[in-house]
């Protein structure tokens, strides 16, 4: 738990202020039920990040809010009496995983022991399967993840998803998540596609604080790759950040551009890219499953980052893609600002899922 905060890392400013200061509004702190407390953290971090650490803390909470109304109160209802599990009970609780987005296949694989107890007639109490459920659903999504950002220097992030998830907008947020942290970032259009996709990232750029590396409207996304790597190579930038094209998953050539910036990055700064980031937007449902697929088998991918989090209940899809593809979730997006954005904490999250 909390590895994140515990790495140590450069700091050469200091966190934007919003990241202190923002608490959510009083009425939502009321409204959010008991959590355990957090692992003990071996070294006291400064004050400073321990203030930060809390401030992320109930952003990803709040941020939850919809997943956990629906569904852990729901569960909640369901597990309110502890009685023997039969047939019934499964059935409905299956239901209810299935509406939250955990794909049938990861439920089946939830319930497959209780089930199996079931049918040899053994008992089966509502409470041991509720503990068991979160055990397994934390064992999910709580994946070994290496340090973020990859210790390279300069380390270099694509930004990979089909169109409208949040991918640029989500780089702008780790871009100043990362500079409050203390790392220098460029930003790469490489999304060339459009000529509006460009100027929003310079937007964000100019908003953040950050300098962008761009060509022409369909200029070859490999070439702004070539420039952009270059740059933060003569620059000594820490970090740097691709935005690629929402490109249609099923079109081949889309595909290609897109290995082909992977190959333009490997050759200019070898081992690059270090970090693929396949963005989710959770409101699209089991089809995050196919695009998870799709992508994969084109490039490596390494992590997920999941969006729109503030936006619906149906957070499960979460735990579904980082199962089947053994993804570990880096962060996830809780609005459209640049603060909309938390780093994963699979306990909270299992918290905001179960009752
Ligand atoms: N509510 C909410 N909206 C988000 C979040 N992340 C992104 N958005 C919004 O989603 C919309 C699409 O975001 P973009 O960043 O442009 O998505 P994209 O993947 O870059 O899209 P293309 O460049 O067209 O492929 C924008 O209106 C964003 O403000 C989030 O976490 N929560
Ligand atoms: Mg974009």
């Amino acid at each position: 738990m909390l590895k994140w905060f515990r790495r140590k890392f450069k700091k050469k400013k200091a966190p934007p202020p919003e990241v202190e200061t923002e608490q959510p509004p009083p009425e939502q702190v009321q409204e959010l039920p008991q959590v355990e407390p957090l692992e003990p953290v071996p070294e006291a971090p400064p004050e400073e990040e321990e203030a930060e650490k809390s401030s992320l803390w109930q952003k990803f909470r709040a941020g939850l809010s919809k997943t956990r109304e629906r569904l852990a109160d729901t569960l909640g209802e369901l597990f309110e009496v502890d009685r023997l599990v039969d047939q019934a009970f499964l059935e409905e609780l299956e239901e209810i995983l299935i509406t939250a987005d955990i794909g049938i296949e990861t439920v089946n694989r939830l319930l497959e022991p209780a089930r199996r107890k079931i049918t040899l007639g053994e008992p089966l109490r509502t409470k041991e399967l509720k503990r068991s459920l979160r055990e397994e659903i934390l064992r999910m999504v709580d994946l070994p993840s290496p340090p973020f950002p990859p210790e390279a220097s300069p380390a270099i992030i694509f930004f990979i998803g089909v169109n409208g998830v949040g991918k640029t907008t989500t780089l702008a947020k780790v871009a100043w998540h990362l500079e409050g942290r203390g790392f220098s970032v460029l930003a790469v259009a490489a999304d060339t596609f459009r000529a509006a996709a460009i100027e929003q990232l310079e937007t964000w750029g100019e908003r953040v604080g950050f300098p962008v590396i761009k060509q022409t409207p369909g200029a070859d996304p490999g070439a702004v790759v070539y420039q952009g790597l270059e740059a933060a190579k003569a620059r000594g930038v820490d970090v740097v950040l691709v935005d690629t094209a929402g490109r249609l998953h099923t079109k081949y050539n889309l595909m290609e551009e897109l290995k082909k910036m992977v190959r333009v990055a490997g050759k200019v700064i070898p081992g690059a890219p270090h970090e693929n980031i396949l963005v989710l937007d959770a409101t699209t449902g089991q089809n995050a499953v196919s695009q998870a697929r799709l992508f994969g088998e084109a490039v490596k991918l390494h992590s997920l980052i999941i969006t729109k989090m503030d936006g619906t209940a149906k957070g499960g899809i979460a735990v579904t893609v980082a199962h089947l593809f053994g993804l570990p979730i880096r962060f996830i997006g809780l609005g459209e600002k640049m603060e909309d954005l938390a780093p994963f904490e699979p306990r909270a999250f299992v918290d905001a899922l179960l009752p």
